[in-house]
């Protein structure tokens, strides 16, 4: 039986060690902006965009050296999920005080600082996912990597989502609305990382084909469960504030179908996301227990 837990304290020790390390070093001129970027990096975070990149780049390939090369892309990816949890606590977005079990950018550093952060954070993937120091990975893919990357990120992924996001809020959506939403908001950047470890790794068409449909089904069964724990924990369980969504007015799951059915919706989405890989060897058995572990946990 493969031993999730085991291998997620693994994996976040290796990205953690290699974000300490790549990430901008504390002090020198810009001591105050590096340390508002590595606060938000370091006080917590399941690491679940950089762990989804390293276990698809080990589904296609046993090369032991390949992990290595993947860090640059896995931490590019945690750079851009952390600004997007900044610059969502914002006033003017979510407006929330804690985050990762601690106060928010913001409230530690002041808006000014925490929007800089951001804007440093996201700029940052993109060196480290163009530093030719880094040459363990093709420059091909590395092109690849950064496109896909970027894309999700932006205005037809991420920030395009939080735009409707925004734009929804306190009025009704429909269910078609907040697909798309939740589809760009939280599906593109989670298949982006599926993708990029696989891309690195040298993935055929074919490959790459059937690890979208994976990274897309449980990207939906990631943002159904963020849904679902939103009513269902507590803040301290969180280490974000609980019940945010119905104070916001937000369209959600459990708001459409109630908690129970939303439940199911996302065993089945978890499981349809395992049933793509079942032609894939025992290679792919982190990527089956992520899909589980997305759905089985608690914050
Ligand atoms: C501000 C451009 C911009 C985008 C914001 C990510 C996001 C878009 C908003 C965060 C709000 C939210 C609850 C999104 C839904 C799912 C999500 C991204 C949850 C947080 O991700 P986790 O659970 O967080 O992976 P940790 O802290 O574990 O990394």
């Amino acid at each position: 039986m493969f031993d999730i837990q085991h291998y997620l304290a693994g994996k976040r020790k290796r990205v953690e060690d290699a974000l300490d390390t790549l990430m901008l070093s504390a002090g020198g001129d810009f001591a105050d902006h590096v340390a508002a970027m590595r606060y938000s990096l370091f006080i917590g975070g399941k690491r679940v965009r950089p762990i989804l990149c390293l276990a698809a780049g080990a589904c296609i390939s046993p090369d032991p050296a390949l992990e290595e090369s993947l860090l640059p892309v896995a931490c590019a990816l945690e750079c851009i999920h952390t600004y997007s949890l900044i610059h969502d606590d914002l006033p003017a977005m979510d407006d929330d005080d804690l985050r990762r079990g601690h106060p928010t950018n913001h409230k530690k550093f002041g808006e000014a600082e925490a929007i800089l952060a951001g804007d440093g954070l996201l700029t940052f993937a993109f060196d480290l996912l163009s530093d030719p120091r880094f040459t363990g990975l093709a420059d091909s893919a590395r092109l690849q990597i950064t496109h896909t990357i970027a894309r999700a990120a932006g205005s037809l992924g991420m920030v395009g989502g939080q735009a409707l996001d925004m734009d929804g809020e306190g009025r009704e959506m429909s269910f078609k609305e907040l697909k798309t939403i939740h589809s760009s908001k939280t599906g593109a950047l989670i298949t982006a990382s599926v993708l990029s470890g696989a891309i690195g790794a040298g993935g055929t068409p074919a490959q790459l084909d059937a690890l979208q449909t994976y990274g897309d089904t449980i990207g939906l069964a990631f943002q159904i469960v963020d849904d679902l724990l939103d009513v269902t924990s507590t803040t301290e369980e969180l280490g974000k504030t609980a019940g945010s969504d119905a104070e916001h007015d937000k369209a959600t799951y459990p708001a459409f179908f109630g908690v129970e059915k939303t439940r199911k919706m996302a065993e089945q989405a978890s499981q349809a996301a395992i049933e793509v890989l079942s032609s894939f060897p025992d290679s792919a058995d982190p990527l089956r227990a992520l899909s589980r572990y997305i759905v089985e946990r608690t914050k």
